[in-house]
């Protein structure tokens, strides 16, 4: 009996299981066909959510519907973005990867949604996952370069580069630990390399921590490629987090770190070192020196260090200084202010310094006074660290040495490691730091000359764990100082000084009460470059005229079809759809019949163009804001009325960093298909121009050379992979470097051309070597031409452009007089260079 039973009962389960098989198998191709029709009906949510059914019962369908699956899940995404439910997009994509852990191409897609809803650093993982999944995918690569810098910062790159630096450091953390110090907590950790010369110095004890997931991941890495991972410990954490004897058994007796930056606390070295000394270090030494073991920290302390400087690079990037630009007077309308703040106002905007490396900036700069010294730390002193967190300020009266315009404050710092070993990142020294720099702004046009012998007098405090240097009144040679009674010198609260501020500003600010409106560096230099708005205004005249009636009503364009009475009395429309505040529009505004469209977003900026009309006299219908007109899911590149449309539309083609604009080549299809006949792009053409060069500099930034800079440690493999090849933000004019050819045309983009409609484009030139060396970069800037007489240089020293260089993978020697062809490939707006000998 029990056997029949047990045989019926298996027989049961397998005719049960025969009949769920049925049934699911009736279930998927019902949910496929479903899926099908949905994507026929443009129903994308409930196509994806057939197809992630039918994926997760049939994974044996994976391939199949590998392809049409992605699709409905873009397209839901898209929809789903549009309507602002973002929570669910992501819901669906992390859906997917658990669906397809290992497709690049579903990961580079989360990458861009995470990208354009503002998580750089976790897009940036994306990307890299999908690069490190499919080393060829182009738009994988494409978009980890772009975001690589969030990742792992340059900075990593030159710092381990720098012999001297990881010299000194070694040095001072072998001699503590030879003094006794066998515990050791490395806050900060980065790739690890502090950790190794401890360990590597006989420390018992290493622990590091790193609050970076990717830092932290590289420095697991790198540990494990020097054999040290039984030897180091390493926390993913912030340095407040760790707690003894949780995460590490006992306090140490030396925290090494290097949590600093141009500014030195903007790292928050100050409260990471007050909380390791309340809680993960020992007692410090007492002052009988009377004991043995004892915490101590490297480095022991700091000096900051600055200086008044007269440098027009940075003036023309934080202050408006030309009251007309092109027929428009910016002077009376507006307070145009820089984001890096320098006076008493506070916004949420300000960034507290501005980081340069002095001794590379364009056209130079000239320090009017000696060095001072605005501020000491001692690192080993709980008391010291608490007074500077205090926010405390410390009035600091500067001789001024030289005539010149008081454009800056900049600070460096020495810091001491200690007794014997210092750093410093001062402009004239060799080294890879950038100083920090606090603009002086917002004083009235004739204040900023200073001459020898006036005094300026300034606050440095740390409020927010940013240095801060305020100017509080220039003191002219002769004059006695009637801003600041003795009572004043001793104000500490910031509330006070703030007010005692406010009040001295108000007194000498001219046009006090104008509106104000930040802008970015960037934008701030493309206010002041007169250049550019005169050829603009040129060229717009040029394609109006070509297009305005004339006296007898008919249009000097032959091609224009429209009955000409119809559309004499009518405006023509010009569309600017640059990034950023541009004040183009009302250029273009004032020259006629014109209704110029601004695309601006901001609303700041906004505002400030409306002003700029109403002072420049421009009527108010003559001045549209284009998003403004738009309903939600409207395209920016739309007509503005049935009928009408663009006599010129100004697209921005390359950015500040000096790329190619992401996507301009298909704006620019969309923008000529909008355009009236006779009408015109701006740019209609765009040239790059480059040149090969030898720069030990870029090959520093690019990418850790060998193991000698590292002292013997294996860094350069594991770090190296997050080199990216194509470096931003040059100044071509400063980077030390070689020149071993002539700069050279390599491409030409006709933005006008209805046949440049694909999106990568690949050339090979020639190029004559005119210096034997060895070819590191290709430095790459653009002319744009506006029309056949008129255009404008990226690399101009008044450009609010920066240059791009291509770095190659490896050194190529050249010799005098020969000719390479240089094969370059633009694909999207990612730009790769190969050097060859012709055959
Ligand atoms: N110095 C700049 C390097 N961290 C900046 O996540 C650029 C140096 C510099 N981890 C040449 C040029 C320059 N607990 O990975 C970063 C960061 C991590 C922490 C754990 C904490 N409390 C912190 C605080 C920071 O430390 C690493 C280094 S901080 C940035 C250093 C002018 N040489």
């Amino acid at each position: 009996m029990a056997e029949v039973n047990g045989a019926g009962r298996r027989k049961d389960r397998k005719g049960r299981k025969a009949g769920q098989a049925a049934s699911r198998r009736d279930l998927i191709s019902r949910s496929v066909l479903s899926a099908e029709q949905c994507l026929r009906d443009q129903d994308y949510g409930t196509a994806y959510a057939h197809y992630l059914l039918v994926l997760s019962l049939a994974a044996e369908l994976k391939k199949d519907f590998k392809e049409t699956f992605q699709y409905s899940l873009f397209k839901w995404a898209e929809e789903l973005y549009a309507l602002n439910r973002s929570q669910d997009l992501f819901n669906c994509y992390e859906q997917a990867l658990e669906l397809f852990p290992n497709d690049d191409i579903i990961c580079n897609s989360m990458g861009e949604q995470l990208f354009r809803l503002g998580f750089r650093d976790e897009a940036a993982g994306y990307f890299y996952k999908a690069v490190k999944l499919n080393p060829n995918s182009a738009d994988a690569k494409e978009n980890f370069y772009r975001v690589a810098n969030w990742l792992v910062e340059r900075w990593h790159f030159v710092m381990l580069n720098d012999v001297k630096r990881n010299r000194m450091y070694q040095k001072a953390i072998e001699n503590a630990v030879h003094a006794g110090c066998k515990t050791v907590l490395d806050i900060g950790t980065g790739t690890g390399i502090l950790s190794m010369f401890a360990k590597c110095a006989g420390a018992a004890h290493v622990y590091a921590c790193e609050l970076s997931k990717t830092m932290f991941d590289l420095a697991c890495e790198v540990v494990a490629a020097n054999h040290m991972e039984d030897q180091i410990k390493l926390l993913h954490m912030k340095s407040h987090d760790v707690r003894v004897p949780e995460h590490i058994p006992e306090k140490v007796s030396l925290v090494v770190t290097e949590t600093v930056d141009a500014g030195l606390f903007g790292e928050g070295i100050v409260e990471t070192l007050i909380h390791a000394w309340k809680y993960l270090l020992l007692e410090p030494k007492p002052k009988d020196g009377n004991c043995d073991v004892y915490g101590q920290v490297i480095p022991a302390g700091a000096g900051v260090y600055g200086m008044i400087v007269d440098c027009p690079e940075i003036r023309r990037h934080h202050r408006v200084f030309v009251n007309e630009v092109a027929g428009v007077n910016l002077e009376e309308a507006m307070q145009f202010s820089s984001p890096v703040r320098c006076s008493h106002k506070t916004n949420d905007m300000n960034e507290p310094y501005a980081t340069e490396k002095m001794s590379r900036v364009p056209g130079g700069y000239k320090a009017l006074s000696q060095p001072f010294l605005a501020l000491t730390v001692d690192f080993n002193s709980l008391q010291d660290l608490e007074s500077i967190a205090s926010g405390k300020s410390y009035r600091i009266s500067v001789q001024v040495q030289e005539q010149g315009q008081l454009d800056c404050f900049i600070t460096w710092f020495v810091l001491h490691l200690d007794n014997e070993h210092n750093l410093s990142t001062g402009p004239s020294e060799e080294t890879c730091w950038e100083q920090a720099v606090f603009p002086i702004q917002n004083l009235p046009a004739d204040g900023y000359i200073v001459n020898c012998g006036d005094t300026v007098v300034l606050d440095v405090y740390c409020p927010d764990c940013y240095l801060r240097l305020d100017l509080v009144t220039v003191i002219r040679a002769g004059e006695v100082d009637s801003g600041m009674s003795s009572d004043d010198m001793s104000l500490e609260n910031e509330v006070d000084l703030c007010d005692a501020l406010a009040s001295l500003h108000t007194t000498h600010q001219k046009g006090a009460g104008r509106e104000m409106c930040i802008l970015e560096p960037s934008e701030i230099a493309l206010l002041n470059n007169v250049i550019y708005h005169e050829s603009f205004k040129n060229a717009f005249s040029k394609v109006l005229s070509s297009l305005a009636p004339r006296e007898n009503g008919t249009f000097r364009h032959e091609n224009d079809a429209a009955a000409p009475e119809e559309r004499s009395s009518d405006p023509l429309y010009i569309l600017d759809v640059s990034e950023g505040f541009s004040i183009l529009p009302l250029i273009a505004a004032q020259l006629g019949k014109v209704k110029s469209y601004s695309s601006v977003e901001e609303e700041q900026h906004c505002a400030a163009l409306q002003r700029l009309s109403e002072r420049n006299g421009v009527s108010k219908p003559s001045l549209e804001f284009w998003l403004n007109q738009l309903e939600a899911n409207d395209d920016v590149l739309q007509r503005p009325k049935s009928d009408k449309l663009w006599s010129i539309i100004v697209l921005d083609v390359i950015e500040p960093c000096g790329l190619i604009r992401q996507e301009v080549m298909e704006k620019c299809a969309i923008a000529r298909c909008l355009l009236q006949s006779g009408g015109k792009i701006f740019p209609q053409c765009v040239v790059i121009y480059g040149m090969l060069v030898e720069s030990h500099t870029l090959m520093q930034e690019s990418a850790v050379q060998g193991t000698e800079p590292t002292l013997g440690f294996n860094i350069a493999p594991c770090i190296n992979q997050f080199k990216v090849p194509v470096h931003v933000f040059l100044n071509i004019s400063t980077l030390p470097c070689v020149h071993l050819s002539d700069p050279t045309e390599l491409l030409r983009l006709d933005l006008m051309n209805p046949y440049t409609n694909h999106f990568s484009f690949a050339t090979e030139v020639k190029v004559r070597i005119c210096k034997s060396g060895q070819v590191t970069a290709i430095p790459f800037w653009y002319h744009l031409h506006l029309d056949e007489d008129i255009h404008l240089d990226t690399s101009s020293d008044m450009s609010h452009w920066k240059q791009a260089a291509f770095v190659l993978e490896e050194p190529f020697r050249v010799d005098e007089g020969e000719e390479l062809l240089l094969g370059v490939h633009f694909q999207n707006s990612n730009v790769s260079m190969t050097l060859k000998r012709p055959s």
